[in-house]
C-alpha cells in the first residue's frame, strides 16, 4: 500500500520550489489549513448546531450573510492575525481589507484574499460549499502597514491560490504555480492526505455548467453557444449534460476532475457579471491554467484583467481548452 503523503509533508518537501524559500509561505499555507479543518467541523453539524440560518447582516454585496459566512470568516481572520505571514487580509465578507497593526504581521511578506464560504446560500440546503483563498507578496514594505494596493495586483501575480471544499468529502485543492495537487482530509487523524496528484483538467468535456436562468440577458454568443450545447448530433446521441450546483467551488471542482465549461458571464443586468475577481475569479484561473484549462472573461485572460478595486465583478468562462475556444468562436 502506497505510503500516505499528507498536505505537511507535501509543503514542506516542495518548500524548495520557491528560490530564497524561508518557510514563510509554508506556514501560510498550514494557518489556512488549520482555519479549514475549524470550519469543516462547524459545516459538518450545521445542521445540528444553531448556526444555520442567516444573520440579520448584509455584506458589501448586499448578500445576507449566512451565520456560517460570519463564523468562517471570523476564524480564517484569526489564522491569518495569529500565524503572522500575512500583513493583510481581504475578505468578500469584509468591505474594505484588513490591515494587522501588530509588529509580527507588518513584518509579514503576503496578503490574502479569501471568500470564507462561497456558495453559502447551499449552506441551509446541505449543498457543497467552500473557501477560495489567493495570495501575493505584498507591494509595500516590509515593517508598514498593508495598504490597498497591495491587493490591487493582476490574477499573474499570485504566488499560490486555492480552495477548500466541504461535500461529501473535504478536500484542499492548491497551485503555487508548479501544478494543482488536491488533498482529501482524512477525519480518523485530522490530516489532509495527497490523493489527487498533479491534476489536469480534460482538454475536452460533456458537461457545461451556467445559470440558464440569465440566458435572455446574455449576449448572442452566449445563447448561439447553449444552444450548440443542446443540439442533437447527426448520431442523435445525447452531445452534453447541464450540471449547474449554484456553488463556483462545488461546479469548478466537478468540471476540473471531469472536464467540462463553467459560464458565469455579463448580462444586461449585471455589465461586469456577478463573480468576483480578487477572491473567485484569480485563484480559480490560477488552478484551471496550472491544469492546463482556460480562464477568460470572453475577451481577455482572467489573470491580465487589471485590479481595479476588491470587490470588482469580472464575466467568467473556465473550463477545457476545446469547450472554452468553441465558446469563444462564437463571441
Ligand atoms: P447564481 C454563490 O453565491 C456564487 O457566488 C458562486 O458560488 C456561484 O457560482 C454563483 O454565485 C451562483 O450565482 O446567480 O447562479 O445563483
Amino acid at each position: 500500500m502506497a505510503r500516505i503523503k499528507t498536505l505537511n509533508e507535501f509543503i514542506l518537501d516542495r518548500q524548495d520550489d520557491f528560490p530564497f524559500a524561508t518557510g514563510e509561505l509554508s506556514r501560510l499555507l498550514n494557518d489556512i489549513v488549520i482555519a479549514s479543518k475549524i470550519v469543516n467541523r462547524e459545516v459538518n453539524k450545521a445542521g445540528l448546531a444553531n448556526i444555520l440560518g442567516a444573520t440579520t447582516n448584509e455584506n458589501i454585496q448586499g448578500e445576507t450573510q449566512q451565520k456560517l459566512d460570519v463564523y468562517a470568516d471570523d476564524h480564517f481572520i484569526a489564522a491569518f492575525k495569529n500565524g503572522g505571514e500575512a500583513c493583510a487580509i481581504a475578505s468578500e465578507e469584509n468591505d474594505d481589507f484588513v490591515a494587522f497593526d501588530n509588529e509580527r504581521s507588518k513584518q509579514g511578506k503576503y496578503v490574502v484574499a479569501f471568500d470564507p464560504l462561497d456558495g453559502s446560500s447551499n449552506i441551509d440546503v446541505n449543498v457543497s460549499i467552500g473557501t477560495i483563498f489567493s495570495i501575493y507578496r505584498r507591494k509595500s514594505d516590509l515593517g508598514t502597514l498593508a495598504t490597498k494596493e497591495d491587493f490591487l495586483q493582476k490574477g499573474t501575480e499570485q504566488v499560490a491560490a486555492g480552495y477548500i471544499i466541504y461535500g461529501s468529502s473535504t478536500m484542499l485543492v492548491y497551485t503555487t504555480g508548479k501544478g494543482v495537487n488536491g488533498f482529501t482530509l482524512d477525519p480518523s487523524i485530522g490530516e489532509f492526505c495527497l490523493s489527487h496528484p498533479d491534476m489536469k483538467i480534460p482538454v475536452d468535456g460533456k458537461i457545461y455548467s451556467m445559470n440558464e436562468g440569465n440566458l435572455a440577458f446574455c449576449e448572442d454568443g452566449i445563447k448561439d453557444y447553449i444552444t450548440y450545447c443542446k443540439e442533437v448530433d447527426k448520431e442523435s446521441k445525447r452531445p452534453y449534460s447541464a450540471r449547474y450546483i449554484g456553488s463556483m467551488v462545488a461546479d469548478i471542482h466537478r468540471n476540473l476532475i471531469k472536464g467540462g465549461i463553467f459560464i458565469y458571464p455579463a448580462t444586461s443586468k449585471a455589465k461586469e457579471g456577478k463573480l468576483r475577481l480578487l477572491y473567485e475569479c484569480n485563484p480559480m484561473a490560477f488552478i484551471m491554467e496550472q491544469a492546463g484549462g482556460v480562464a477568460t472573461t470572453g475577451k481577455k485572460r482572467i489573470m491580465e484583467v487589471d485590479s481595479t478595486g476588491l470587490h470588482q465583478r469580472v464575466p467568467t468562462i473556465l473550463g477545457s481548452k476545446n469547450m472554452v475556444n468553441k465558446l469563444l468562436s462564437k463571441l
